[in-house]
């Protein structure tokens, strides 16, 4: 299998609570090679471009004053299959239902302050790797 690239993003909760340097250590651990990093804040309309998917739902509003909130680290990665093995290493999306191991059981507060992002799929992380980063910070 050839390698893969995906996007992550370790959220203002876990940014907030120091979790950073634990997050990067799975990360590692799980055998990806970080080929992008960078820490920023958000701004409100990135916030509602990055999440346009979820406009018309009720946690939209929620979800993009969370993410604005306090600074952020995007991340690319690399690794074999890594768009289904990050999606493993975050853990589900509401952290009651997260395996043991995983980052949203470690770290996640609730459903809407889960700590980490991840692409869904082949064509979510094409979308969401270049909104962050350019071709050059991609090394
Ligand atoms: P995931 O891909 O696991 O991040 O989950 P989704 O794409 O379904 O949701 C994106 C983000 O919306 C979640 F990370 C958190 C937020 N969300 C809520 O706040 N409430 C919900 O009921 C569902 C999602």
């Amino acid at each position: 299998m050839s390698l893969e690239r995906t996007f992550g993003i370790i959220k203002p909760d876990a940014v907030a609570n120091g979790h950073v340097g634990a997050i990067l250590t799975m990360i590692k651990e799980a055998g990806f090679r970080v080929v992008g990093m960078r820490m920023q804040r958000l701004s409100k309309l990135e916030a509602e471009a990055f999440y346009s998917v979820h406009k018309e739902r009720g946690f939209f509003n929620g979800l993009v004053t969370f993410m604005t909130e306090g600074p952020v680290v995007v991340l690319a990665l690399e690794r074999e299959n890594a768009i289904a093995r990050w999606r493993e290493l975050m853990g589900a999306t509401n952290p009651a239902n997260a395996a043991e191991g995983t980052i949203r059981k470690s770290f996640a507060e609730n459903i809407e302050r889960n700590s980490v992002h991840g692409s869904d799929a082949v064509e979510t992380a094409a979308q969401e790797i270049p909104f962050f980063f350019s071709g050059s910070e991609l090394l």
